[in-house]
């Protein structure tokens, strides 16, 4: 009866969902506990936890409220790869039954385990998740997130079985059988980096198929940042509604957050995954509302609990109720993460202000890249772009126009110059997950 009152209602209610709906007071009960036994849980179990707090004088019984939370030490990337494989874990290997890992940008991966209760709870917010984003019993998703040691293939997979959706685990690339299996299998939704799929909507246009007459009717998107412009042509080259959803593979991988049907920020599953917001300089709290750098604590994980990680993710908490009823927090998309910042004479850029600027010119294709070279001691900024081909072939007028706009925008955001290059399309790598940004060859 529950079952088929949740199918049947558009945008319905899913059993699992019911802790999005917890008010205020039960949540923060069901939080407090689960931070104490997860601090338990890490100083009994994880040497460096324990080292850090006993330097800072703190004990598992001094957490006794939500606040006390800003007590303990933080996590940073680093900490995984200074204790690479395994070095973090709180379980013995005998419960333990899944590792995946990530790659980073330098050297060894990271390596993150799940017992077999891990892999529930990361199910539970799957299912989460997809109800978030409007799906049921009786959708057929083609995963196409990749399958492997990246968590986006088999997190989505296993979160879409329990919620009783079809799962077609077909993986990231080989577009033109994508395509096959999205017209022949009556595919109604689709998981996959949004580069990624960007790609597979040029690859129907060039095939002749139009993705707005199939029965596909949502997206499920994450894994990088994503712009609104990105999400418009997504929405109006497919016809469908694209959500965003958030993860990482420390905390759990995806179903950290997701979108729901207001499309206004994501619900953090926090009853899972305590947020806060910190000064990225002073490591200072900032109240909900301020503007910084997100960190994250897993209040159930069993096999590896992080602590106040330091995800580096740059958003800003939305306190305010959300429409769609749920209970739980949102932040805002995430459009930059200190990472990713680079500075080239002596001005801050983030790769999302740039694909502002260019996604911002009628005649600009969402494949760009940004080269960095230093030439006689200065550093130098090139901005490939693909164009239309349209925009293409009039070399005279419509691309000169082009590239005055492009030149324009990108000034007036970053007050720099920069050399650019107008492509045609095809020209930029693809990428079957997410989506390489910027080539720095300035070490070189
Ligand atoms: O990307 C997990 C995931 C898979 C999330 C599928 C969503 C969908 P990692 O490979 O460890 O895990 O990368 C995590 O990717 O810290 C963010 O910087 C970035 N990221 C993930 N989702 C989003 C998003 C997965 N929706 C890192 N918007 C995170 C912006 C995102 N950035």
């Amino acid at each position: 009866m529950l079952v088929e009152r949740w199918n049947d209602a558009a945008g319905g209610f899913h059993p699992a969902s019911a802790a999005d709906y917890l008010p205020k007071g039960k949540l923060q009960e069901v939080q407090l506990r689960r931070l104490r036994a997860v601090v338990e849980r890490a100083y009994a179990n994880v040497a460096l936890v324990r080292e850090r707090m006993q330097a800072d004088g703190v004990r598992p019984d001094d957490i006794t409220q939500l606040s006390d939370i800003g007590r303990l030490p933080f996590t940073v990337k680093t900490d995984l790869r200074d204790t690479y494989p395994f070095g973090l874990f709180a379980s013995p290997m005998s419960e333990i039954v899944r590792l995946h890992a990530s790659s980073g940008t330098t050297g060894k991966p990271i390596v993150v385990a799940y017992t077999r209760e891990d892999l529930g709870v990361w199910a539970e917010v799957m299912t989460r998740t997809f109800a978030c984003c409007g799906l049921h019993r009786g959708d057929i998703l083609q995963n196409a997130f990749g399958y492997g040691l990246f968590t986006g293939g088999l997190g989505a997979h296993y979160g879409a079985e329990a919620l009783g959706a079809t799962v077609i685990p077909v993986s990231g690339g080989n577009t033109e059988r994508q395509l096959m299996v999205m017209q022949d299998f009556n595919v109604t939704a689709v998981c996959a980096t949004p580069s990624y799929f960007i790609h597979v909507i040029e690859r129907a246009t060039e095939m002749g198929i139009d993705l707005r007459t199939l029965p596909l009717h949502t997206g499920i998107f994450g894994a990088e940042p994503w712009s609104d412009v990105m999400r418009q042509r997504i929405e109006e080259g497919a016809g469908i509604k694209a959500y965003d959803i958030y993860g990482l593979s420390e905390i759990i991988g995806p179903g950290v957050a997701s979108e729901c049907e207001a499309q206004h920020g994501l619900h953090v599953f926090e009853d899972h995954f305590y947020p806060e917001i910190i000064d990225p300089e002073s490591g200072e709290p900032l109240p909900d509302g301020a503007e910084g750098e997100l960190v994250l604590t897993t209040l159930s994980k069993q096999a590896m609990p992080v602590i106040r990680y330091r995800t580096r993710d740059i958003t800003r908490i939305i306190a305010e109720p959300c429409r769609c009823g749920r209970s739980i927090r949102r932040i805002q998309r995430i459009g930059r993460r200190s990472d990713d910042m680079f500075i080239i004479r002596g001005v801050n850029v983030f790769p999302s202000q740039v694909e502002a600027a260019l996604l911002a010119v009628e005649g600009t294709l969402p494949h760009y890249q940004i080269i960095l070279t230093r030439q006689g001691g200065l550093d130098q900024m090139t901005v490939e772009v693909e164009v239309t081909p349209e925009v293409f072939s009039d070399k005279v007028r419509a691309l000169e126009d082009v590239r005055t706009k492009i030149a324009k925008a990108i000034e007036h955001i970053l007050g720099i110059r920069v050399t650019l290059r107008l492509v045609e399309p095809r020209t930029i790598a693809r990428s079957e997950g997410k989506a390489r940004r910027v080539i720095d060859q300035r070490e070189i």
